[in-house]
């Protein structure tokens, strides 16, 4: 059975990724946690990934680290013509929308920490946000108008593309970004997965927090209030 290396569930964007992935594929996995932002959390995911970053999936004698590596390796080994859409049209599309959501969005990024545990009102992020924000939505928007129509995903079916976007969804929710109906309804989709839910249960029972995943703002609700 393969076993992911993750980061703390309410704040590892990167780690929710291949979690998604694997959960959707119905691949059975162990999973290890690292916590953030601890003394040692670099040491201990070096005892993982040269890279020591989180996550990393072990295979056997294969360790791929990597969020998007491991999407690809994920493909191979496990779900050729199910991680990434199965015609060359599409997939491609697919891959170019993962790969500018792993390489881009700062702004997006920074300003708005994946933070499953509060809701924020919304309010003006600055220019880098709105644009990184509207970029995003006109993403899923193209590629559920050529794609989607099997489907709720921005293919139709859940895959690498849904599960690379879906910190991102959790973004626009948690800071409240207002969204036309048709991005809410692919938002709702990824956040109503059965998988995101056990993820989101999970996320809500840890009592760490990360500083500097944290905005310093009074939020709207506070999902983990007096835990
Ligand atoms: N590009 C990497 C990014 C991985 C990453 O930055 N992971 C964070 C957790 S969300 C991490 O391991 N941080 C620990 C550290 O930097 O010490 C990927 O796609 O997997």
């Amino acid at each position: 059975m393969p076993t992911l290396v993750i980061a703390n569930k309410l704040y590892s964007s990167w780690s929710l990724r291949p979690w998604l992935m694997l959960s959707e594929l119905g691949v059975e996995f162990d999973e290890i946690m690292v916590r953030l932002d601890d003394a040692g959390t670099s040491e201990a995911l070096r005892r993982y990934s040269p890279a020591a970053k989180a996550p990393v999936l072990i295979d056997g004698d294969q360790t791929v680290w990597d969020s998007l590596a491991i999407m690809e390796y994920l493909s191979e080994r496990y779900g050729l013509g199910r991680v990434w859409p199965a015609e060359p049209v599409p997939r491609a599309l697919a891959r170019c929308l993962s790969a500018e959501m792993h390489s881009g969005f700062p702004a997006l990024r920074s300003g708005c920490p994946m933070n499953l545990g509060k809701h924020y009102a919304f309010r003006d992020r600055g220019p880098g946000v709105a644009r990184d924000a509207a970029r995003i939505v006109e993403a899923w928007r193209d590629a559920r108008a050529r794609f989607g129509r099997d489907g709720p995903f921005l293919f139709g079916a859940f895959t690498a593309a849904d599960a690379m976007f879906a910190p991102v969804v959790t973004r626009l929710d948690t800071y409240g970004f207002p969204v036309e109906p048709d991005t809410r309804a692919y938002m709702d989709a990824v956040l109503g997965l059965a998988s995101f839910g056990r993820w989101k249960e999970a996320a809500l029972a840890e009592t760490w927090s990360v500083r500097e995943d944290e905005v310093d703002e009074v939020p709207l609700v506070d999902h983990r209030a007096g835990r």
